[in-house]
């Protein structure tokens, strides 16, 4: 097992690291960023008051809007001369959130990806073929370096070029794919087209699947097609990147590294932290980040976290899989809506393939619409029948939703595919080049 001291920790010794390192850290912010102090002073607090776990609750939150304001080098707390690495994500508002590195966080990202590989039982002498976009953007080299931490061999094929993908898929047969969950979607889909059968011509064993919310069932859809265990990683670029946590082959939540990240549930809107296993927004501090420490980072993630133990023998905590972030919740009518239940619901219902959009509109209400693409086998067959179907889907939709969505399905094909992280859902309630024929 890859670092098995650290993977196997007893959470008691977990809970006595996260807290001699929380008071170093805390410690380490305030006297090495100007912002920290500054926040420290505005509450009326000192890194003294901090004086065990508990006292965690007490530091003030960093938010994204921190980071922006400290473009382009980010929330700096060593001389630029010791950052070896700058990753950035590009977001809504144009100016990027900056991440920095020192090459001991380098070291230690390294450590938590290549646990995560070993975690969701990535074998050292498999090969990884790492189809996360390399770049600015933290998926594709943190994925690399892991993979070479872990001892495996990288094809760093990157995202796109999907037929040569595939190709080297075959002729390296390649035994981990790593790609966010609808690009490996969009694989499966295309190796049929190329002329392969992933099940008899692939030797994909181990999926590492994160960056995007995904649901249960395009897990189950993944799997069946191309023959893998599909696990889910995440991370934000904020905390190093991917590898924060990841499950195990237990699949019943995402172990968080806790001997580096410490983690807590508030309530979005007042800030309180929420009991164990409540559903909130997921805040973490990064317990030995050199570059860029991280107080009490909102991630705006709404999940919940259970401390359970595990059949698979990890006592550090596990994060259920994520629904979705506060930010892409939709009001629509003033009724809430994750994406990710449009998605379950579609997929749960027999014949409704894995590509769909969201849009929403108003004329003089909100107005839910759903695209969704049959998928390919069952629209061929002599089955189809589409008013059946499209029945079927809708009311699965009203039971999850709660609220009327107008269904239109769509041969398969039809919907763009993405490479990256999947843009389903189109607000244009506010715009002017609207897609008018839903
Ligand atoms: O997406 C890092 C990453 C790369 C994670 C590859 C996993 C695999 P960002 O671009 O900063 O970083 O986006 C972070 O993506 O706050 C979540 O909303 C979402 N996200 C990441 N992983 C998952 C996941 C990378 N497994 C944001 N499930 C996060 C659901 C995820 N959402």
């Amino acid at each position: 097992m890859f670092n098995e001291k650290a993977q196997k920790m007893k959470l008691d010794d977990i809970r006595e690291l996260q807290e001699k390192r929380l008071l170093k850290q805390v410690k380490y912010a305030y006297e090495n960023v100007p912002m920290y102090k500054k926040r420290f002073k505005e509450e009326g607090i000192k890194p003294s008051d901090i004086k065990k776990l508990e006292d965690a609750r007490k530091v003030p939150f960093t938010v994204k809007d921190d980071l922006r304001d400290h473009y382009p080098y980010g929330i700096l707390a060593v001389p630029k001369e010791k950052v070896v690495r700058f990753h950035a994500s590009s977001g809504t508002t144009g100016t990027p959130t900056v991440v920095s590195y020192t090459k001991k966080d380098m070291d230690v990202w390294g450590d938590l990806m290549a646990r995560c590989y070993d975690s969701a039982g990535v074998e050292p002498e498999y090969i990884v073929q790492n189809a996360y976009g390399y770049g600015l953007f933290t998926g594709g080299l943190g994925f690399h370096q892991g993979a070479e931490v872990m001892g495996c061999a990288v094809l760093p094929t990157s995202t796109g070029n999907t037929k040569k993908q595939i190709k080297m898929m075959n002729d390296f047969q390649t035994e981990v794919l790593a790609a966010t969950p609808s690009y490996a979607i969009y694989l499966s889909e295309a190796a049929e087209k190329y002329g392969f059968d992933p099940l008899e011509d692939f030797n994909l064993k181990v999926g590492m699947f994160g960056a995007e919310p995904w649901s249960e069932e395009a897990r189950e859809s993944i799997e069946n097609s191309l023959g893998i265990k599909a696990q889910d990683v995440y991370g934000m670029s904020e905390l190093y990147g991917p590898g924060v946590a990841v499950e195990c082959p237990e699949q019943n939540g995402l172990h968080i590294w806790s001997d580096e990240f410490l983690v807590e549930t508030i309530d979005p809107k007042t800030g309180e932290v929420l009991p164990e296993g409540e559903k909130g927004e997921i805040v973490f501090t990064m317990l030995t980040r050199e570059a860029m420490p991280l107080l009490r980072y909102r991630t705006k993630d709404v999940g919940s976290v259970t401390y359970e133990e595990c059949e698979c023998g990890r006592q550090h905590p596990r994060i259920e899989k994520i629904e979705g972030r506060s930010d892409d919740m939709l009001i629509v009518g003033g009724v809430n809506v994750f994406p990710s239940q449009v998605e379950a619901a579609l997929l749960e219902t027999e014949g409704i393939g894995e590509h769909y959009q969201i849009i929403v509109d108003r004329d003089v209400l909100d107005k839910l619409y759903v695209r969704a693409e049959v998928d390919k086998d069952h629209y061929e067959s002599s089955e189809y029948d589409e008013e059946k179907l499209k029945k079927e889907a809708s009311e699965n939709l009203t039971a999850v939703l709660n609220i009327k969505a107008r269904l239109k399905l769509l041969e398969p094909g039809t919907l763009p595919r993405t490479v990256g992280k999947a843009k389903r859902v189109i607000d244009q309630r506010e715009e002017q080049d609207r897609i008018e024929e839903l």
